[in-house]
């Protein structure tokens, strides 16, 4: 479905009305909206109007706008207003009333970050071991690379590479095991091992018998924005508003994963930062990420060594990239993403640790 009127919370801030000693009954503490039914909350909106091919947007301040046609407009977006502070789910048997970091396990020769290194499955088990102790709650494994020109691998070579890690992991750590793959035979295989997480950077679109490999299993998915196949994505991209196009994807993708039988609450949206997108492109859909709370779903990020961070700061090698990678993750959290895919786990724990307590303005009781 393609809309009109889009919402994005602004002004988002952690909620601390409680500290405050108003006993006044007829001053009732203001508060904003709860911010996907987590513990930030939101004062304003950004109501986006697109009509053929322009977006304008007005920003208006809860509470006091929604009389005008601004507010009207925005009440046109009822569904949406009510999905951005509705409560989360656990997902994978995690709440998401604080951020999680997953860690990333690239079983691949052609790694883009890892050089290779973790390309056999020992190894691989003894980073996700590492990534474990460092705070990750979740492990993502796969074995065909998803960067750009990536050449796709057979399905039995990605089965060769990511099953035993799936299995020793599970064995090993307690985990949530993530997936990452297009393929259903890899998927019913890595469930079978133990994965507990689908998450399919093509949000079922590239095996047509994916959608229903993942329904069948009953576990919760990762549906991720791309453009196009990794091998030609980045060549051309093309949006009218890629932050709304984004949207409009993901809207759909719920609705066929709900339509083949997957409940809502176990679903999760990913804006696919580098998947098909240019740098201004990717630089709007992070200012965007609030918007993607009214899909009603946790939202997932994954910018951890991405080139856009290279391109920013003009830096060449992936692995010089983690302050450009923790300040997209502060970005993230700071904007109620719920979870946060990362390269290097301990430093990521640390800052959003540290951004917690300053945003709450107290070292205890974040849990
Ligand atoms: C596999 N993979 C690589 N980048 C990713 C990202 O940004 N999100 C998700 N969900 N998966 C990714």
């Amino acid at each position: 479905m393609k809309r009109s009127i889009y919402l994005q919370p602004t002004g988002i801030f952690w909620d601390r009305t409680e500290r405050r000693a108003i006993d006044d009954a007829d001053i009732p503490a203001w508060k904003g909206l709860p911010l996907a039914g987590g513990r930030l909350s939101f004062a304003a909106l950004d109501v986006l109007t697109r009509t053929s091919g322009a977006t304008k947007c007005r920003t208006i301040v809860l509470g006091d706008a929604f009389s005008g046609d601004w507010g009207r407009e925005a009440l046109a977006a009822a569904d949406i207003l009510q999905e951005l502070s509705s409560v989360r789910s656990r997902f994978a048997g995690l709440s998401l009333d604080r951020p999680r970091v997953m860690g990333i396990i690239n079983v691949t020769p052609d790694s883009f970050s890892d050089g290779g290194e973790h390309a056999n499955a020992e190894a691989a088990i003894a980073h996700g071991m590492r990534l474990v102790e460092e705070g990750a709650e979740i492990l993502d494994i796969g074995g065909e690379s998803t960067r750009p020109r990536a050449e796709t691998v057979s399905v039995e070579e990605e089965l060769r590479r990511v099953i035993p890690v799936i299995e020793g992991l599970r064995a090993k750590t307690g985990a949530v095991i993530s997936v990452d793959t297009r393929k259903s035979e890899v998927m019913r295989r890595a469930v079978a091992a133990g994965a507990a997480i689908l998450n399919d950077v093509s949000a079922f679109t590239h095996d047509p018998e994916s959608l229903a490999a993942a329904a069948e299993s009953g576990l919760p998915v990762v549906l991720m924005h791309a453009q196009g196949d990794p091998k030609t994505m980045n060549d051309n991209p093309q949006y009218g508003d890629v932050v709304l196009d984004v949207f409009d994807y993901l809207e759909s993708r719920v609705q066929a994963c709900v339509a083949a039988g997957i409940p809502k609450a176990k679903i999760v949206a990913d804006p696919g930062i580098g998947f098909g997108k240019h740098l201004h492109h990717n630089v709007a859909v992070m200012a965007g990420l609030s918007l993607y709370h009214g899909l009603g779903v946790p939202i997932l990020l994954g910018a951890s060594r991405k080139k856009m961070i290279g391109q920013l700061c003009n830096v060449e090698e992936a692995k010089d990239r983690v302050p450009g990678s923790l300040a997209c993750a502060i970005a993230g959290v700071a904007a109620g993403v719920q979870i946060v895919r990362a390269h290097d786990v301990k430093e990521t724990k640390q800052a959003i640790e540290v951004w917690r307590a300053c945003a709450a303005g107290t070292e205890k009781g974040l849990e």
